[in-house]
C-alpha cells in the first residue's frame, strides 16, 4: 500500500517522444528495432518507490532487456523482485515495467535500458533521475506578501501583535509585528520596513535585520549569502544549502522572568519572556489582552526589546520596560512568541499591582533595597542599586541580566547570555 502510494507521487517532468517519424521507424517495411524509456527524466524523493518503463519496438519474443546503471555507480540496476505482468508483448512492441525503490542514494542517477535482439542487435535509451528537494521552484503567483494570513479588522484597529502601516486609506492598515523589516513590503505603503521598524529588532554584524544568513553558503568571493527573512521557513528552498528551511518550528515559551509583581506609581516595570523557535520568534507583550501603553506603540514610555542567544538564534528573551508607571497600567500583562510557525502564550500571567506613591512604605520601614544597596532617600527608595539590579526597592534586574534580584545575593542577576537555558519562574 505505502509502495504504491509513493508510486503515484512520481513527477513526471518529460516524456520521450513515442512518435518518430514513420520513415524512421520502418526499414523495408519493418519496424526498427529502437528502444524507448519513459519518462526520460524522473523527479525523485529518497525512500520513493519508482516505475521505469521500456519499450523495445521491432523486437520479438527473443529480445532481452536489461536495465543498467550509469551513475553514479556502473553496475545492473538494482530494481525491485518483478512479478509477471511486468513483461508486455504485441505485434509491435515490447513494454517492460521496472521498479527500483530509493532506500540508497547511490540508486539515484542515471540509468540505461538495452535491448539485444537474437541477430546480436542492441540499442538503448537512457533514463535519469533527479532529486527533488534539491530545488523547489516557488510558484510565480506565490509572492511573499501573498502567501502571508491577512486578518480582518474591525474598526481599523491593530491588533496588539500588530503594527500599523502609514497609509491606512489604501490596501492593509495593519500588519503582524513578526513580519515588520522581514525584507516584504506587507503594508501597500512599504512602511513595515522603515529603519524605525528594523531598529526595534536584533541587529546583527554582518547582515541586514531584514535577511536571513544561509547558514553553510558562501558566494565565489566566500562572503556569506543572504536572503530575505520572509523566506526562512516558507517551505521553499531559497538558501543553496537548504538552511533556511531547517529546523522550521513554532515557539515554546522558556521562562518568564515574574508571576506578581507589586509596584509604585513613577516606577520603572521591566519584566522578561524567553522563547525558543526557529525561525527566532518575536516576543510581544499584551496588558489586559489589550495593547501596552494604551496605543500599541512600542515607543515613548513602553519598549519591548529582543535580544537573541549570541550561540542559539532559536533562543530570545524579549524585554518590556514600563516607565513612570500610573495606575492604568496595573492588570495582567501576557508574553506571547511568534513566528512564521504559530504562536503561544506563557502561562501564567504577569500580574501587576500597582501602588499610589502616596501610599509607599514610611522611613520607618526601613531601607530594604534586597541586599543589593544599604541608601534609601527618608521615604525608603533604594538608591545607588549595585549587582546589575534597578527598581525602587533594586527589585529588578537591569536591561540585558535576568534572574530574581529579590532573593538577596550579588549573584540574583545574571548576564542575559550566561542563563538561556534556565528556568526562572518566581512568584
Ligand atoms: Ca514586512
Ligand atoms: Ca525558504
Amino acid at each position: 500500500m505505502q509502495q504504491q502510494q509513493q508510486t503515484v507521487s512520481t513527477t513526471y517532468i518529460s516524456h520521450e517522444a513515442t512518435t518518430l517519424p514513420t520513415a524512421r521507424l520502418k526499414v523495408d517495411g519493418q519496424i526498427r528495432f529502437h528502444v524507448v524509456v519513459k519518462p526520460t527524466v524522473l523527479q525523485v524523493q529518497r525512500g520513493q518507490q519508482v516505475e521505469l518503463t521500456c519499450i523495445v519496438y521491432g523486437g520479438n519474443l527473443n529480445t532481452s532487456i536489461v536495465w543498467t546503471q550509469d551513475k553514479p555507480k556502473r553496475r545492473y540496476a538494482l530494481t525491485d523482485r518483478a512479478s509477471k505482468n511486468d513483461k508486455e508483448i504485441t505485434a509491435s512492441q515490447i513494454t517492460l515495467r521496472s521498479r527500483i525503490t530509493l532506500d540508497d542514494p547511490s540508486k539515484i542517477g542515471q540509468y540505461t535500458c538495452t535491448a539485444l535482439d537474437d541477430a546480436g542487435n542492441a540499442h538503448s535509451a537512457v533514463l535519469t533521475m533527479q532529486k527533488s528537494g534539491s530545488y523547489v521552484p516557488r510558484p510565480k503567483h506565490l509572492s511573499g506578501v501573498l502567501r502571508k494570513r491577512i486578518t480582518n479588522h474591525r474598526n481599523d484597529i491593530c491588533q496588539p501583535n500588530e503594527i500599523s502601516c502609514s497609509n491606512r486609506i489604501q490596501g492593509r492598515k495593519c500588519v503582524e509585528k513578526y513580519w515588520m523589516c522581514d525584507g516584504d513590503r506587507d503594508c501597500d505603503d512599504g512602511s513595515d520596513e522603515e529603519q524605525r521598524y528594523c531598529d526595534l529588532l536584533p541587529q546583527h554584524r554582518y547582515y541586514k535585520t531584514s535577511e536571513f544568513q544561509c547558514v553553510g553558503a558562501n558566494d565565489t568571493y566566500g562572503n556569506p549569502v543572504c536572503v530575505r527573512r520572509s523566506l526562512q521557513c516558507d517551505g521553499y528552498n531559497d538558501c543553496s544549502d537548504h538552511s533556511d528551511e531547517v529546523g522550521c518550528v513554532k515557539p515554546t515559551i522558556i521562562s518568564i522572568s515574574h508571576r506578581q509583581i507589586r509596584i509604585n506609581t513613577r516606577d520603572t516595570l521591566i519584566i522578561q519572556c524567553t522563547a525558543r523557535g526557529t525561525p527566532t520568534p518575536y516576543i510581544n507583550w499584551r496588558l489586559n489582552w489589550g495593547h501596552i501603553c494604551g496605543d500599541g506603540s512600542d515607543n515613548g514610555r513602553c519598549t519591548m526589546e529582543q535580544s537573541i542567544d549570541t550561540h542559539d538564534p532559536s533562543l530570545v528573551t524579549g524585554t518590556l520596560t514600563v516607565r513612570s508607571i500610573n495606575a492604568n497600567d496595573d492588570g495582567t500583562y501576557s508574553c506571547e512568541a511568534r513566528n512564521s510557525q504559530g504562536f503561544i502564550f506563557a502561562i501564567p500571567d504577569t500580574l501587576i499591582t500597582v501602588t499610589e506613591w502616596d501610599n509607599k512604605p514610611s522611613s520607618s520601614t526601613g531601607c530594604n533595597c534586597h541586599g543589593h544597596s544599604s541608601y534609601c532617600t527618608p521615604d525608603g527608595r533604594c538608591q545607588n542599586c549595585q549587582h546589575d539590579t534597578v527598581g525602587y526597592y533594586c527589585e529588578y534586574c537591569n536591561t540585558g541580566y535576568r534572574g530574581d534580584a529579590r532573593l538577596g545575593t550579588p549573584h540574583d542577576c545574571q548576564l542575559l547570555l550566561a542563563v538561556s537555558n534556565q528556568s526562572l519562574y518566581s512568584d
